[in-house]
């Protein structure tokens, strides 16, 4: 047992949500964690309406548990993919670049519950104020597009600004992070990088590999010139990015050099050329494991933490 309001607003066991990771978290990951307690999400990035409605059916095969879908708000198919989801709606939507206030009402309807992510406590006081029911705060220990503030910072500030409740994500691997998260007044955590390596994720071994073999500093940042930095495991695109950064090379070009790179990496296998989106966590993955054993572990390192604590502080007679 590890129940916090988390689990009554999302009717799930245990207060983890698993990324929604746009090219990694299909169906078989999301309806795994959803099946093991957790909140499983289907990263639907910049994919259409068709492909989504599949990978809803296919998830709602897999598990009768709640589980969600994450929406990239910049994705050209943003539309339909609404659309789709108040046809076929799922329990919870993430969201992600920008601001799904527009869409509230209706989702309201089909009783899907709505937590955007945020990376700054101004997004954080804007999207609060559009009636969402959470807010996902990130800070830049995370895979993919980052903001400039870490989870330690970012977390108790956003919950000391808004009132609705604030799920941490972003540099949390295991029950010590799970319980620092705690601490900093969220009612949960969201983990990325280390649901990459679970063995029901159906990326390419060798992605899985290159984030087990990673370690503190090999995680490096590409984009900021262009002012949309992105957390990636360091490879040959990352170091041809940054020089071409460096040059001062137009923002077309360098975007030319990213477009397409996420699935290279993340369908085809190519960990050189492609982008390995992942966070700072990389080093503490060490191997592949099961969505249920990633969740029960950190539950129980969780209630290790805890039950140390009191041991932890010096008690005065
Ligand atoms: O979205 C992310 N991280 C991502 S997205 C991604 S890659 C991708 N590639 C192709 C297709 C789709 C996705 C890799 N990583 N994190 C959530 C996040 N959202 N962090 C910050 C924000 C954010 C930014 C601006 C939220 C709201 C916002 O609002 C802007 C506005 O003015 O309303």
């Amino acid at each position: 047992m590890f129940r916090t309001a988390l689990c009554d607003l999302l009717k799930i066991e245990y207060p983890i949500i698993q990324g929604g990771m746009a090219w990694v978290s299909f169906a078989e990951l999301a309806a795994a964690v959803s099946e093991a307690g957790g909140l499983g999400v289907i990263g639907s990035g910049s994919a259409p309406a068709d492909w989504l409605r599949k990978q809803i059916l296919q998830a709602k095969q897999l598990t009768k548990k709640p589980f969600g879908v994450n929406v990239y708000l910049l994705s050209p198919f943003v539309e339909e993919i609404m659309a789709l989801l108040k046809e076929e709606p799922v329990a919870v939507i993430t969201t992600g670049a920008g601001n799904p206030g527009k869409y509230v009402p209706a989702l309201r309807d089909v009783g899907t519950k709505i937590i955007p992510v945020v990376s700054s406590v101004a997004l954080a006081k804007r999207l609060a104020r559009s009636g969402v029911d959470a807010l996902i705060a990130e800070g830049m220990e995370s895979g993919g597009h980052i903001g400039e503030i870490t989870t330690m910072a970012l977390v108790p500030q956003v919950v000391d600004v808004v009132n609705i409740p604030v799920i941490a994500a972003g540099g949390i691997f295991n029950g010590r992070g799970f319980v620092s998260a705690l601490a900093l007044g969220a009612v949960g955590v969201q983990m990325g990088t280390r649901f990459m390596c679970a063995a029901e994720c159906t990326i390419p071994l060798q992605v899985k590999e290159a984030i087990i073999k990673a370690k503190d500093r090999d995680t490096t940042i590409t984009g900021a010139s262009l002012g949309h930095p992105v957390r990636s495991l360091q490879n040959k695109l990352t170091k041809k990015y940054q020089a071409m950064e460096k040059a001062g090379i137009s923002s077309e070009e360098l975007e030319k050099l990213g477009m397409g790179s996420l699935r290279a990496t993340m369908v085809d296998g190519d960990v050189q050329n492609g982008t390995i989106m992942a966070g700072q966590v990389s080093a503490m993955v060490a191997k592949i494991q099961s969505a249920r054993e990633i969740i029960m572990e950190t539950v129980e390192g969780a209630n290790k933490v805890i039950s140390n604590l009191n041991k932890l502080v010096v008690q005065k007679p």
